[in-house]
């Protein structure tokens, strides 16, 4: 559970992430798919691409990227109290996409680096710490709605 305080500090540097959504969702996919090229392979419209620069200048991932962001922000606006926003896409990411939690651990430890090297100034500790929390919540909550739809995750 996050305090008041905590959940003010997530969604005071969500409000900043959304003055460019796309560029940052963008980025973290790249990132993603670099760093752990077996997330590339979960991908069918991504995963004959070869290098950063073809990721970089694709439209397509790009809009992806905008797509994570959006369904991301939804869910933290909801300030844990995002059940329903949760199941559709547990129920796709487990039963369609096959995404196991590692992959979520993965994707949140580069949200956290990829925010805190566009807003240094203004994702300070305690807003870090808040942000993970959050995604740590997040991912609990998407490794039980797994396990309800029989996905070990
Ligand atoms: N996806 C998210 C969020 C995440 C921050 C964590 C999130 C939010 N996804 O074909 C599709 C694939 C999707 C989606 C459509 C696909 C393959 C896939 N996703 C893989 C992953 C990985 C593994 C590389 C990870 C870590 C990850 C994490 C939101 Fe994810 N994803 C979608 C979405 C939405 C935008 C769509 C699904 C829409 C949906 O489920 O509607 C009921
Ligand atoms: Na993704």
């Amino acid at each position: 559970e996050l305090s008041d305080q905590e959940w003010k500090h997530v969604l005071d540097i969500w409000t900043k992430v959304e003055s460019k959504l796309p560029e940052h969702g963008h980025e973290v996919i790249i990132r993603l798919l670099q760093e752990h090229p077996e997330t590339q392979e979960r991908f069918e419209k991504f995963k004959h691409m070869k290098t950063a620069d073809e990721m970089k200048s694709s439209e397509k991932m790009k809009q992806h990227g905008n797509t994570v962001f959006t369904a991301l922000g939804n869910i933290l606006k909801q300030k844990g109290n995002h059940a329903e926003v949760l199941k559709p896409l547990a129920k796709s990411h487990a039963l369609e996409h096959k995404i196991p939690v590692k992959y979520l651990e993965f994707i949140s430890e580069i949200i956290v680096k990829v925010i805190a090297e566009k807003y240094p100034a203004d994702f300070g500790a305690d807003s870090q710490a808040a942000m993970r929390k959050a995604l740590e919540l997040f991912r609990n909550d998407m490794a039980s709605k797994y396990k309800e739809f029989g996905y070990q995750g």
